[in-house]
């Protein structure tokens, strides 16, 4: 392995097996490197080349070619492969709302990869689907749904989608066969500050992107559920069909949560049906201290649920989670008769996979039940509860520099946007040109960040606001040290 041109089609015929373990072997310490360098501080998040620069250093490993490899090329192609990946379990990576990296998550995901097997049927899952069932009934149990149900699908805005598609069977229960003509306009109502998924969940039902009312938001960016109402309230007058809300907990950016219980009343008081997307906040209901943000979730109808988010499992493992058992057959049940037979000789209701709009579904949720098993329900608790005192650290710590400016002073989810305002730029309410500049000021320094790679960080603009840096911490690794490095080292880079 480590001099000779070992062709790979001969560990097919490795019959000892000792070719197989030297590699793997040989793989397991590579990725353990790698891990390693995730954890050390003085490691870089990222080592940035532009595309037409990474294309060039890497080309040698990125063509396919006609003969096959050794092993010891393969091995080298992993080792160069990681050498440019961005390092997402870094305690400096703080890009996304998924960050970090659980080593008994990732034992999950190898086991997966090793087991390699469809969820579709209990035949070929056995495991996995009671594995899935008890994960699912865990929580439904958080958010109070005893007799509901629920499936793991491939991201957020596919749950999403399964919560509009759900909502709109209900409504209309023959559009799945007669397709939605005659239906007049259907409209759907979500925050201006929702994630863009709900428009294409709206454009993927042939309920259109013209038909999602945008609602506004308060300052804290949450629903104005009075707007909710009037809205509602117009689009009736308007001849058109009113059929669901879609309630955020944990808004994308400033980390909100609408107000649930409000917006449950709207909905009963119109028949619709309320889905929320607790992509990002789902995860509070693991808390005893912060459920609280999802008060009223039990009377939603649907919910997505990301444990890859807060819950740090591995990507990808998001929930569409119903409170009605039955509907997600119903609404997706096409009945292949190849593959979910009736006349098998066991319980095919453990058959999951007609309730899904996919054919081959990833196991997603193995990962998941490892790591819950392993940390049980506590261990979850304190890692909610870790990210937002970490959050709430970070807020202090801004308002003591002068030169940042927090975008909302009281946080609910533990998402922090602020800007970095340079001494040059002046901001008045009145003056628009000290904004134009400041727009470009979290572009520059991300530039710069990227560059010498040592921190990591998203910004965005949010309506009439410039540009900002947002850091959402779902990462257990994270100390405080780790975010003061931050705040100093933005200020470094803002004397270049
Ligand atoms: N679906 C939202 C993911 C965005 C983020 O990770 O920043």
């Amino acid at each position: 392995l480590q001099s000779d041109l070992v062709c790979v089609l001969d560990i097919q015929a490795d019959k000892t097996g000792e070719l197989r373990n030297r590699f793997l072997n040989e793989l397991v310490r590579l990725l353990d490197n790698y891990l390693q360098s995730e954890h050390k501080r003085t490691s870089k998040v990222l080592d940035f080349h532009h595309p037409h620069q990474l294309k060039e250093i890497m080309e040698h490993c990125l063509i396919i070619d006609q003969d096959p490899k050794s092993l010891e090329e393969v091995l080298s192609d992993c080792r160069e492969t990681l050498k440019y990946c961005v390092k997402t379990g870094h305690p400096l990576f703080l890009n996304q709302l998924s960050t970090g990296l659980d080593i008994v998550g990732i034992a999950g995901e190898m086991l997966t990869s090793v087991a390699d097997t469809n969820m579709f049927t209990y035949e070929v899952a056995p495991v996995f689907t009671l594995i899935e069932d008890i994960v699912l009934t865990k929580m439904l149990g958080y958010i109070g749904w005893y007799d509901g149900e629920g499936m793991f699908a491939p991201g957020g805005a596919i749950s999403n989608l399964y919560g509009m598609l759900s909502a709109r069977h209900k409504r209309f229960p023959r559009v799945k066969y007669s397709g939605m003509s005659n239906k007049g306009d259907i409209v759907v109502f979500t925050s201006e500050q929702s994630h863009f998924s709900i428009n294409k969940a709206a454009m993927l039902l042939g309920i259109g992107q013209d038909n999602v009312i945008a609602v506004d938001c308060d300052s804290n960016g949450k629903m104005k559920v009075d707007v909710l109402r009037s809205k509602i309230k117009l689009s009736i007058a308007n001849q058109q069909t009113p059929l669901m809300v879609n309630a955020t907990c944990g808004t994308t950016i400033l980390g909100a949560f609408d107000p649930l219980e409000k917006i449950a009343d709207v909905c009963e008081e119109f028949g619709m049906w309320l889905h929320v997307d607790g992509a990002w906040g789902g995860g509070a209901l693991l808390s005893d201290k912060h459920r609280c943000l999802l008060k009223g979730i039990h009377r939603a109808d649907s919910m997505t649920w990301n444990p890859h988010k807060m819950m740090g499992t591995p990507l990808q493992c998001s929930a569409i989670l119903l409170k009605e058992k039955g509907v997600l057959l119903d609404v997706n049940q096409t009945g292949a008769t190849y593959l979910y037979h009736k006349d098998k000789h066991y319980d095919t209701s453990f058959d999951t996979g007609d309730k899904s709009i996919q054919c081959g579904r990833h196991n997603d949720v193995f990962k998941l039940w490892l790591m819950w098993r392993s940390k049980g329900d506590n261990g979850f608790k304190d890692q909610i509860d870790l990210y937002f005192t970490l959050s709430k650290y970070l807020v202090s710590e801004i308002k003591k520099r002068p030169r940042f400016q927090l975008v909302l002073e009281e946080i609910e989810g533990p998402n922090i946007c602020f800007w970095y305002i340079p001494s040059s730029i002046v901001i008045t309410d009145e003056h628009d040109e000290g904004k134009t500049h400041l727009n470009k000021v979290a572009p520059s320094l991300k530039a710069l960040m990227m560059e010498k790679g040592t921190i990591m960080i998203t910004y965005q603009p949010l309506g009439d606001l410039p540009n900002f840096f947002r850091i959402a911490i779902s990462n257990p690794a994270i100390k405080k040290e780790d975010l003061d490095f931050v705040l100093n080292e933005i200020e470094e880079l803002a004397k270049c």
